[in-house]
């Protein structure tokens, strides 16, 4: 999964593809290096982020994930206002990717169910603008799983089909440096709820504190992240860096049972 954020102020891309025609071309450079679907937000959900006013949101991501669409990408809308998801979901795009859970709008649960697409429920402590602020838990795995367990049997009973629903830890989202090694190696506690885990590791915090390396220059850090991810279970891989975390995840499941369902790449040679 390609990140495109439409936005001023995210965690890493903020402000590069603020304008509609850039965000797109960017997504069509994402696609062509291996993603199989790119994943649009208009609203920033890095630490101390504030809400974005819906009006605001639509005004960027729709004409983004139209132009897309209309090339052939799948979408995924990262959102939490239904009536964001519901213009996104018209404008041609298919997944629905919402870091509160359904917690923030009554509404979206309904929605995804009505539509009948796919979506991601993120665990978050707090909100954006609070969730870095001495963040606890009594053991960082077992109280997300069982907030994620929550949620599932939640969009379950709001009409969403099981089987449309993926999970998500949620790394950095109110958690320090140790909760998210913690819960990238007990993974597989969160994948044993029988739903595919989606995981954001790409460009965060945690992995500038262990490198010492500012935003731009984590892309490799990335790659080893979330091949750990992929050998304890994880199915969708959230990145900025497409080729890099795709070639380290092509060699890491070349080794592993189950193989790549890929099919293979063609050989580049770089000068
Ligand atoms: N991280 C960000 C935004 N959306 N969605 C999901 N499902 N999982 C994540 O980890 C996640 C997300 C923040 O990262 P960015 O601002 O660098 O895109």
């Amino acid at each position: 999964m390609g990140v495109v954020n439409v936005t001023p102020d995210s965690f890493s891309d903020g402000g590069r593809f603020l304008d509609p025609r850039t965000a797109v071309e960017h997504g069509r450079r994402l696609i062509d290096e291996g993603a199989q679907m790119l994943d649009i937000g208009g609203e920033s959900t890095r630490p101390g982020a504030d809400a974005v006013p819906a009006e605001e949101e639509l005004r960027r991501v729709v004409p983004v994930v139209e132009g897309l669409a209309a090339a052939g990408a799948a979408v995924s809308i990262d959102t939490s206002k239904a009536s964001v998801a519901a213009a996104a979901l018209d404008a041609g795009a298919s997944y629905v990717n919402d870091v509160t859970a359904f917690r923030g709008d009554p509404e979206l649960a309904g929605l995804v169910a009505e539509r009948g697409v796919d979506c991601c429920l993120m665990h978050m402590l707090g909100t954006p603008r609070t969730m870095q602020d001495d963040p606890r838990y009594d053991d960082v795995v077992s109280d997300v799983k069982a907030f994620l367990e929550q949620r599932l049997a939640f969009a379950v009973a709001a009409g969403v089909a099981e089987e449309r629903i993926m999970l998500d830890p949620g790394i950095g989202f109110g958690k320090t440096l140790e909760h998210n090694l913690e819960l990238l190696a007990r993974l597989g506690e969160i994948v044993a709820l029988g739903r595919p885990v989606v995981i954001g590791l790409s460009r965060k915090s945690f992995l500038g504190k262990i490198t010492g390396r500012d935003e731009a220059g984590r892309a490799v850090a990335t790659a080893a992240a979330n091949v750990l991810a992929l050998e304890r279970g994880a199915s969708v891989f959230r990145v900025h860096d497409v080729p890099e975390t795709l070639d380290a995840l092509a060699v890491a499941a070349a080794t592993l049972a189950g193989g790549w369902p890929l099919t293979p790449r063609t050989t580049t040679t770089t000068t």
